[in-house]
Protein backbone atom coordinates (compact mmCIF):
# COMPACT_ATOMS: atom_id res chain seq x y z
CA UNK A 1 0.00 0.00 0.00
CA UNK A 2 1.41 3.56 -0.57
CA UNK A 3 0.14 7.06 0.55
CA UNK A 4 -0.59 8.70 -2.31
CA UNK A 5 -0.07 12.60 -1.95
CA UNK A 6 0.81 14.85 -4.45
CA UNK A 7 0.85 18.02 -1.95
CA UNK A 8 2.95 20.58 -2.56
CA UNK A 9 4.38 22.92 0.19
CA UNK A 10 0.98 24.91 0.42
CA UNK A 11 -0.50 21.94 0.98
CA UNK A 12 1.34 21.21 4.07
CA UNK A 13 0.09 23.60 6.68
CA UNK A 14 0.11 23.05 10.19
CA UNK A 15 -0.80 25.17 13.14
CA UNK A 16 0.30 28.21 13.58
CA UNK A 17 2.12 27.50 16.91
CA UNK A 18 3.41 23.83 15.40
CA UNK A 19 6.86 23.26 16.33
CA UNK A 20 9.84 22.59 13.53
CA UNK A 21 12.72 20.96 14.29
CA UNK A 22 16.11 18.70 13.76
CA UNK A 23 17.31 16.25 15.60
CA UNK A 24 21.12 14.65 16.14
CA UNK A 25 22.61 12.48 19.06
CA UNK A 26 25.85 12.78 20.79
CA UNK A 27 27.80 9.82 19.75
CA UNK A 28 26.46 10.34 16.16
CA UNK A 29 27.97 13.56 15.56
CA UNK A 30 30.23 14.69 18.12
CA UNK A 31 33.43 13.02 17.97
CA UNK A 32 36.12 13.89 20.43
CA UNK A 33 35.35 11.10 22.30
CA UNK A 34 38.74 11.29 24.58
CA UNK A 35 38.48 15.19 25.37
CA UNK A 36 38.05 16.74 27.96
CA UNK A 37 37.11 14.25 30.84
CA UNK A 38 34.95 12.37 28.87
CA UNK A 39 34.45 8.43 29.62
CA UNK A 40 34.47 5.68 27.28
CA UNK A 41 30.86 4.29 26.75
CA UNK A 42 29.35 0.78 24.95
CA UNK A 43 29.67 2.57 22.12
CA UNK A 44 33.25 3.11 21.83
CA UNK A 45 33.75 -0.44 23.19
CA UNK A 46 31.50 -1.38 20.60
CA UNK A 47 32.80 0.20 17.36
CA UNK A 48 36.34 -0.67 18.09
CA UNK A 49 35.11 -4.53 18.41
CA UNK A 50 36.29 -5.83 15.01
CA UNK A 51 33.09 -6.78 12.85
CA UNK A 52 30.27 -5.12 14.92
CA UNK A 53 30.28 -1.60 12.58
CA UNK A 54 30.32 -1.21 8.89
CA UNK A 55 33.43 -1.36 7.34
CA UNK A 56 35.12 -0.90 11.33
CA UNK A 57 33.73 2.56 11.37
CA UNK A 58 33.14 4.38 14.48
CA UNK A 59 32.33 7.58 16.31
CA UNK A 60 35.62 8.63 17.16
CA UNK A 61 35.68 12.16 15.14
CA UNK A 62 32.31 11.57 13.64
CA UNK A 63 31.24 14.78 12.16
CA UNK A 64 33.52 16.82 14.95
CA UNK A 65 31.21 18.38 16.08
CA UNK A 66 32.45 18.55 19.57
CA UNK A 67 34.51 21.42 18.25
CA UNK A 68 32.14 22.92 15.25
CA UNK A 69 29.15 23.43 17.21
CA UNK A 70 28.66 27.44 16.82
CA UNK A 71 28.72 26.91 12.88
CA UNK A 72 26.67 23.62 12.96
CA UNK A 73 24.02 25.85 15.14
CA UNK A 74 24.40 28.64 12.52
CA UNK A 75 23.46 25.99 9.72
CA UNK A 76 20.51 24.83 12.09
CA UNK A 77 19.85 28.13 12.55
CA UNK A 78 19.58 29.31 9.11
CA UNK A 79 16.86 26.51 8.38
CA UNK A 80 14.43 28.36 9.65
CA UNK A 81 13.55 25.73 12.67
CA UNK A 82 12.31 26.79 16.00
CA UNK A 83 13.89 23.59 17.90
CA UNK A 84 17.24 21.50 18.12
CA UNK A 85 16.75 18.01 19.31
CA UNK A 86 20.24 16.71 20.67
CA UNK A 87 21.35 14.34 23.14
CA UNK A 88 23.75 14.54 25.96
CA UNK A 89 26.22 12.33 26.36
CA UNK A 90 25.71 10.46 29.92
CA UNK A 91 29.93 9.70 29.69
CA UNK A 92 30.73 13.65 29.07
CA UNK A 93 29.03 14.78 32.55
CA UNK A 94 29.88 11.14 34.67
CA UNK A 95 33.01 9.76 33.21
CA UNK A 96 32.11 6.35 35.00
CA UNK A 97 28.35 7.06 35.04
CA UNK A 98 27.90 7.74 38.67
CA UNK A 99 30.29 9.63 41.07
CA UNK A 100 32.68 12.50 39.94
CA UNK A 101 30.83 14.98 38.04
CA UNK A 102 32.98 16.38 34.91
CA UNK A 103 33.03 20.14 34.91
CA UNK A 104 34.59 19.99 31.01
CA UNK A 105 31.50 18.26 30.09
CA UNK A 106 28.69 20.26 31.45
CA UNK A 107 30.66 23.22 30.12
CA UNK A 108 30.58 22.17 26.26
CA UNK A 109 26.58 21.84 26.89
CA UNK A 110 26.53 24.98 28.50
CA UNK A 111 27.79 26.30 24.99
CA UNK A 112 25.97 24.50 22.73
CA UNK A 113 22.32 24.99 25.09
CA UNK A 114 23.37 29.25 25.68
CA UNK A 115 24.42 28.79 21.68
CA UNK A 116 21.01 27.72 20.58
CA UNK A 117 19.44 30.11 22.99
CA UNK A 118 21.53 33.05 21.01
CA UNK A 119 20.14 31.91 17.72
CA UNK A 120 16.48 32.01 18.75
CA UNK A 121 16.48 27.85 18.85
CA UNK A 122 14.62 25.44 21.41
CA UNK A 123 17.26 23.50 23.02
CA UNK A 124 15.45 19.81 23.26
CA UNK A 125 18.02 17.60 25.17
CA UNK A 126 17.36 13.35 25.27
CA UNK A 127 19.00 11.92 28.40
CA UNK A 128 20.15 8.64 27.01
CA UNK A 129 20.80 8.18 23.08
CA UNK A 130 22.63 4.89 23.77
CA UNK A 131 25.93 6.04 25.29
CA UNK A 132 25.62 4.02 28.48
CA UNK A 133 28.99 4.61 30.36
CA UNK A 134 30.94 1.70 29.94
CA UNK A 135 32.07 1.84 33.55
CA UNK A 136 28.49 1.03 34.61
CA UNK A 137 27.95 -1.71 31.82
CA UNK A 138 31.10 -3.53 33.41
CA UNK A 139 29.09 -3.97 36.38
CA UNK A 140 25.62 -5.41 34.57
CA UNK A 141 24.81 -2.42 33.06
CA UNK A 142 20.74 -2.06 32.97
CA UNK A 143 20.38 -5.14 34.49
CA UNK A 144 21.59 -3.71 37.71
CA UNK A 145 19.36 -1.45 39.48
CA UNK A 146 22.28 0.34 40.56
CA UNK A 147 22.10 1.77 36.89
CA UNK A 148 18.76 3.65 37.35
CA UNK A 149 19.97 5.02 40.66
CA UNK A 150 22.85 6.50 38.40
CA UNK A 151 20.75 7.27 35.44
CA UNK A 152 18.49 9.49 38.10
CA UNK A 153 21.42 11.22 39.52
CA UNK A 154 22.42 12.18 36.18
CA UNK A 155 18.95 13.14 34.82
CA UNK A 156 18.56 15.73 38.27
CA UNK A 157 21.80 17.18 37.72
CA UNK A 158 21.25 17.77 33.80
CA UNK A 159 18.11 19.51 35.38
CA UNK A 160 19.49 21.56 37.90
CA UNK A 161 22.52 22.58 35.53
CA UNK A 162 20.44 23.55 32.27
CA UNK A 163 16.62 23.67 33.89
CA UNK A 164 16.44 27.12 33.53
CA UNK A 165 17.49 27.12 29.63
CA UNK A 166 16.09 24.02 27.91
CA UNK A 167 12.38 23.46 26.71
CA UNK A 168 12.08 19.79 27.33
CA UNK A 169 13.98 16.74 28.47
CA UNK A 170 13.35 13.12 27.01
CA UNK A 171 14.11 10.52 29.08
CA UNK A 172 15.28 7.50 26.79
CA UNK A 173 15.28 7.70 22.94
CA UNK A 174 13.63 3.96 21.77
CA UNK A 175 14.54 2.44 24.25
CA UNK A 176 13.41 -0.61 22.04
CA UNK A 177 16.51 -0.15 20.55
CA UNK A 178 18.72 0.08 23.42
CA UNK A 179 16.98 -3.29 24.74
CA UNK A 180 15.44 -5.52 21.95
CA UNK A 181 17.82 -4.48 19.18
CA UNK A 182 20.61 -4.54 21.43
CA UNK A 183 20.55 -7.29 24.17
CA UNK A 184 17.71 -9.82 21.70
CA UNK A 185 19.46 -9.62 18.43
CA UNK A 186 22.69 -8.48 18.96
CA UNK A 187 23.05 -5.97 16.35
CA UNK A 188 23.59 -2.14 18.41
CA UNK A 189 26.03 -2.26 21.64
CA UNK A 190 26.57 -4.48 23.33
CA UNK A 191 25.47 -6.90 21.06
CA UNK A 192 23.71 -9.64 22.97
CA UNK A 193 21.56 -12.20 22.17
CA UNK A 194 19.58 -13.29 24.78
CA UNK A 195 15.74 -12.68 25.41
CA UNK A 196 16.14 -13.11 29.74
CA UNK A 197 19.12 -10.00 29.13
CA UNK A 198 16.43 -7.46 26.97
CA UNK A 199 13.38 -8.46 29.34
CA UNK A 200 15.80 -7.38 32.11
CA UNK A 201 17.60 -4.37 30.46
CA UNK A 202 13.82 -3.22 29.00
CA UNK A 203 12.65 -3.31 32.96
CA UNK A 204 15.65 -1.80 34.06
CA UNK A 205 15.05 1.15 31.43
CA UNK A 206 11.87 1.79 32.16
CA UNK A 207 12.65 2.03 35.99
CA UNK A 208 15.64 4.30 35.35
CA UNK A 209 12.78 6.22 33.30
CA UNK A 210 10.34 6.86 35.86
CA UNK A 211 13.08 7.51 38.60
CA UNK A 212 14.77 9.91 36.41
CA UNK A 213 11.17 11.76 35.71
CA UNK A 214 10.43 12.02 39.60
CA UNK A 215 14.64 13.00 40.18
CA UNK A 216 13.78 15.71 37.39
CA UNK A 217 10.32 16.85 38.78
CA UNK A 218 12.45 17.36 42.33
CA UNK A 219 14.68 19.40 40.95
CA UNK A 220 12.49 21.72 38.76
CA UNK A 221 9.03 20.72 37.87
CA UNK A 222 8.20 23.67 35.67
CA UNK A 223 10.25 22.12 32.45
CA UNK A 224 8.21 19.31 30.00
CA UNK A 225 9.37 15.42 30.82
CA UNK A 226 8.55 12.94 28.11
CA UNK A 227 10.09 9.48 26.30
CA UNK A 228 10.76 9.13 22.66
CA UNK A 229 9.63 5.54 21.34
CA UNK A 230 9.69 3.70 17.64
CA UNK A 231 6.49 2.22 17.53
CA UNK A 232 6.40 -0.63 15.02
CA UNK A 233 3.49 0.40 12.34
CA UNK A 234 2.41 -3.46 11.42
CA UNK A 235 0.58 -5.43 8.72
CA UNK A 236 -0.30 -8.78 8.37
CA UNK A 237 2.00 -10.25 5.78
CA UNK A 238 -1.17 -12.40 4.08
CA UNK A 239 -4.63 -12.91 5.36
CA UNK A 240 -4.54 -16.07 6.49
CA UNK A 241 -5.52 -16.40 10.00
CA UNK A 242 -2.19 -17.77 11.40
CA UNK A 243 -0.59 -14.67 10.23
CA UNK A 244 -2.96 -12.16 11.34
CA UNK A 245 -2.54 -13.21 14.89
CA UNK A 246 1.21 -13.67 15.02
CA UNK A 247 0.89 -10.23 13.71
CA UNK A 248 -0.86 -9.18 16.94
CA UNK A 249 1.24 -11.00 19.44
CA UNK A 250 4.06 -8.97 17.47
CA UNK A 251 2.59 -5.28 18.08
CA UNK A 252 2.24 -6.56 22.05
CA UNK A 253 5.52 -7.65 22.17
CA UNK A 254 7.07 -4.47 20.40
CA UNK A 255 4.77 -2.32 20.53
CA UNK A 256 3.20 -2.63 24.05
CA UNK A 257 5.86 -3.97 25.98
CA UNK A 258 6.45 0.35 25.41
CA UNK A 259 3.24 1.64 25.58
CA UNK A 260 1.73 -0.56 28.39
CA UNK A 261 3.72 0.05 31.15
CA UNK A 262 4.58 3.72 30.36
CA UNK A 263 1.29 4.94 30.24
CA UNK A 264 -1.05 2.14 31.97
CA UNK A 265 1.46 0.97 34.66
CA UNK A 266 1.58 -2.95 33.52
CA UNK A 267 2.58 -5.05 31.06
CA UNK A 268 0.03 -6.84 28.81
CA UNK A 269 -1.13 -9.93 30.19
CA UNK A 270 -0.50 -12.06 27.73
CA UNK A 271 2.87 -11.22 27.11
CA UNK A 272 3.49 -11.85 31.41
CA UNK A 273 1.72 -15.35 30.33
CA UNK A 274 4.48 -15.79 28.22
CA UNK A 275 7.23 -13.86 29.34
CA UNK A 276 6.53 -12.98 32.76
CA UNK A 277 8.74 -15.28 35.04
CA UNK A 278 11.30 -13.77 32.69
CA UNK A 279 11.13 -10.41 33.94
CA UNK A 280 13.18 -9.84 37.26
CA UNK A 281 12.52 -10.63 40.13
CA UNK A 282 10.06 -7.91 41.57
CA UNK A 283 9.11 -6.37 38.75
CA UNK A 284 5.57 -5.77 40.20
CA UNK A 285 6.65 -3.49 43.13
CA UNK A 286 8.09 -0.99 40.44
CA UNK A 287 5.15 -0.70 37.81
CA UNK A 288 3.92 2.78 39.87
CA UNK A 289 7.64 3.72 39.34
CA UNK A 290 7.11 3.29 35.95
CA UNK A 291 4.00 4.78 34.68
CA UNK A 292 4.87 8.72 35.86
CA UNK A 293 2.91 10.93 34.29
CA UNK A 294 4.31 12.73 31.51
CA UNK A 295 3.89 16.08 29.42
CA UNK A 296 4.57 14.66 26.32
CA UNK A 297 5.81 11.41 24.27
CA UNK A 298 7.74 11.74 21.34
CA UNK A 299 7.32 9.02 18.24
CA UNK A 300 10.12 8.39 16.03
CA UNK A 301 8.95 7.20 12.75
CA UNK A 302 11.02 5.87 9.50
CA UNK A 303 8.75 2.10 7.82
CA UNK A 304 6.46 -0.27 8.47
CA UNK A 305 7.03 -3.95 9.05
CA UNK A 306 4.76 -7.23 7.24
CA UNK A 307 4.54 -9.55 10.13
CA UNK A 308 3.81 -13.34 9.63
CA UNK A 309 3.51 -16.68 11.89
CA UNK A 310 7.00 -18.26 12.82
CA UNK A 311 6.07 -21.72 11.80
CA UNK A 312 8.10 -23.01 14.95
CA UNK A 313 6.45 -24.29 18.02
CA UNK A 314 10.65 -23.69 19.59
CA UNK A 315 10.09 -20.04 19.05
CA UNK A 316 9.76 -17.82 21.96
CA UNK A 317 6.69 -15.79 22.17
CA UNK A 318 5.45 -13.55 20.21
CA UNK A 319 6.90 -16.28 17.64
CA UNK A 320 6.43 -14.06 14.64
CA UNK A 321 8.62 -12.97 11.65
CA UNK A 322 9.19 -10.46 9.53
CA UNK A 323 8.47 -10.42 5.67
CA UNK A 324 9.91 -8.21 3.20
CA UNK A 325 7.30 -7.20 0.41
CA UNK A 326 9.33 -7.25 -2.86
CA UNK A 327 7.28 -4.48 -4.59
CA UNK A 328 7.36 -1.56 -2.64
CA UNK A 329 9.79 1.62 -2.68
CA UNK A 330 12.89 1.40 -0.76
CA UNK A 331 15.20 4.07 0.72
CA UNK A 332 19.23 3.29 0.64
CA UNK A 333 18.97 1.88 3.82
CA UNK A 334 16.00 -0.92 2.29
CA UNK A 335 13.52 0.80 4.12
CA UNK A 336 9.82 0.65 2.63
CA UNK A 337 8.73 4.30 2.07
CA UNK A 338 5.00 4.34 2.88
CA UNK A 339 3.34 7.23 4.60
CA UNK A 340 0.35 6.16 5.08
CA UNK A 341 1.21 3.30 7.21
CA UNK A 342 2.57 6.53 9.53
CA UNK A 343 -0.77 8.02 9.74
CA UNK A 344 -2.44 4.57 10.50
CA UNK A 345 0.10 4.29 13.18
CA UNK A 346 -0.51 7.82 14.78
CA UNK A 347 -4.40 6.88 14.23
CA UNK A 348 -4.38 3.80 15.81
CA UNK A 349 -2.14 4.52 19.31
CA UNK A 350 -4.51 7.42 19.82
CA UNK A 351 -7.68 5.11 19.54
CA UNK A 352 -5.67 2.84 21.69
CA UNK A 353 -4.02 4.76 24.85
CA UNK A 354 -4.56 7.59 26.63
CA UNK A 355 -1.48 9.72 26.01
CA UNK A 356 -0.22 13.52 26.39
CA UNK A 357 0.86 15.71 23.27
CA UNK A 358 2.62 13.65 20.35
CA UNK A 359 6.14 15.25 19.23
CA UNK A 360 7.68 13.51 15.81
CA UNK A 361 10.58 13.42 17.36
CA UNK A 362 12.47 11.74 14.45
CA UNK A 363 11.45 11.13 11.00
CA UNK A 364 13.70 10.97 7.50
CA UNK A 365 14.98 8.74 5.13
CA UNK A 366 18.55 7.47 3.91
CA UNK A 367 19.59 8.58 0.62
CA UNK A 368 23.44 8.40 0.14
CA UNK A 369 23.56 11.40 -2.82
CA UNK A 370 26.67 12.96 -2.86
CA UNK A 371 27.99 16.46 -3.47
CA UNK A 372 27.98 17.34 -7.35
CA UNK A 373 28.81 20.54 -8.77
CA UNK A 374 28.53 22.14 -5.60
CA UNK A 375 24.90 20.76 -4.93
CA UNK A 376 23.35 17.48 -3.17
CA UNK A 377 20.48 16.66 -5.52
CA UNK A 378 18.25 14.46 -2.88
CA UNK A 379 14.79 14.69 -4.78
CA UNK A 380 13.86 11.23 -3.18
CA UNK A 381 14.13 12.73 0.33
CA UNK A 382 11.87 15.56 -0.39
CA UNK A 383 9.55 12.95 -1.60
CA UNK A 384 9.53 10.91 1.40
CA UNK A 385 9.28 14.02 4.00
CA UNK A 386 6.38 14.97 1.87
CA UNK A 387 4.54 12.26 2.25
CA UNK A 388 5.68 11.71 6.19
CA UNK A 389 4.50 15.22 6.86
CA UNK A 390 1.14 15.16 4.59
CA UNK A 391 0.26 11.59 6.90
CA UNK A 392 0.94 14.10 10.18
CA UNK A 393 -1.10 16.13 8.97
CA UNK A 394 -3.91 14.12 8.08
CA UNK A 395 -4.33 12.41 11.87
CA UNK A 396 -4.05 15.77 13.28
CA UNK A 397 -7.61 16.07 11.46
CA UNK A 398 -8.27 12.92 12.40
CA UNK A 399 -7.52 14.24 16.16
CA UNK A 400 -4.46 13.41 16.66
CA UNK A 401 -2.97 15.68 18.94
CA UNK A 402 0.68 16.27 17.12
CA UNK A 403 2.45 19.08 18.36
CA UNK A 404 5.70 19.16 16.46
CA UNK A 405 8.17 17.14 14.23
CA UNK A 406 11.77 17.02 14.19
CA UNK A 407 13.72 15.66 10.30
CA UNK A 408 16.26 12.75 11.07
CA UNK A 409 18.90 14.15 10.81
CA UNK A 410 20.72 17.66 11.20
CA UNK A 411 23.18 16.45 9.33
CA UNK A 412 25.04 13.22 7.67
CA UNK A 413 26.57 10.68 10.81
CA UNK A 414 27.38 7.98 12.61
CA UNK A 415 24.52 5.45 11.77
CA UNK A 416 25.20 2.86 14.57
CA UNK A 417 26.15 -0.45 12.85
CA UNK A 418 25.91 0.89 9.75
CA UNK A 419 28.37 3.56 10.32
CA UNK A 420 28.63 6.03 7.76
CA UNK A 421 27.33 3.78 5.03
CA UNK A 422 24.12 5.09 5.44
CA UNK A 423 23.32 9.15 5.24
CA UNK A 424 19.87 10.20 6.92
CA UNK A 425 20.77 14.49 7.06
CA UNK A 426 19.24 17.49 5.35
CA UNK A 427 23.09 18.64 5.26
CA UNK A 428 25.89 16.39 3.57
CA UNK A 429 29.31 16.12 5.69
CA UNK A 430 32.16 15.37 3.97
CA UNK A 431 34.15 13.19 6.08
CA UNK A 432 37.43 13.39 4.87
CA UNK A 433 37.34 17.40 5.06
CA UNK A 434 34.43 18.34 7.43
CA UNK A 435 32.71 19.77 4.85
CA UNK A 436 28.73 20.87 5.35
CA UNK A 437 26.49 21.22 2.28
CA UNK A 438 23.20 21.98 2.63
CA UNK A 439 21.21 19.55 0.31
CA UNK A 440 18.21 20.00 -1.99
CA UNK A 441 15.95 18.95 1.34
CA UNK A 442 17.27 21.61 3.28
CA UNK A 443 16.34 24.12 0.90
CA UNK A 444 12.84 22.50 0.55
CA UNK A 445 12.11 22.44 4.32
CA UNK A 446 13.60 25.40 5.44
CA UNK A 447 11.43 26.82 2.27
CA UNK A 448 8.23 24.66 3.91
CA UNK A 449 8.62 26.33 7.24
CA UNK A 450 8.72 29.41 6.00
CA UNK A 451 5.39 29.01 4.60
CA UNK A 452 4.13 27.83 7.70
CA UNK A 453 4.96 30.79 9.39
O1 LIG B 1 20.14 7.20 13.41
C1 LIG B 1 19.06 6.65 14.08
C2 LIG B 1 18.80 7.39 15.38
O2 LIG B 1 19.91 7.40 16.20
C3 LIG B 1 17.67 6.73 16.13
N1 LIG B 1 16.51 6.56 15.29
C4 LIG B 1 16.70 5.98 13.99
C5 LIG B 1 17.81 6.71 13.25
C6 LIG B 1 18.01 6.08 11.85
O3 LIG B 1 18.35 4.74 11.99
Amino acid sequence: MSYESDDAIGDLQFPADFLFGVATAAYQIEGAVLEDGRGASIWDTFSHTPGRVHNGDTGDVACDHYHRWASDLDLTASLGVDAYRFSIAWPRLFPRGSGQLNDRGLAFYDRLIDGCLERGLKAYPTLYHWDLPQALADKGGWKNRATADAFAHYAATVMDHFGDRISAVSTFNEPWCSSILSHLYGIHAPGEKNLDSALAVLHGQHVAHGLSVQAMRASRDTVPLGIVLNLQSLYPATDRDRDIEACRRHGTFHNGLFLDPLFKGEYPAEAIEHLGDRLPEGWQDEMRTIAQPLDYWGLNYYTPFHIADANNSQADYPASIQIDNPDVVRTDIGWEVDGRSFHDLLVDINDRYTLPPCYITENGAAYNHGVQNGKVEDQPRIDYMQQHLAAVRDAMQAGVDVRGYFAWSLMDNFEWAEGYNMRFGLIHVDYETQKRTLKQSAHWYQALIEENR
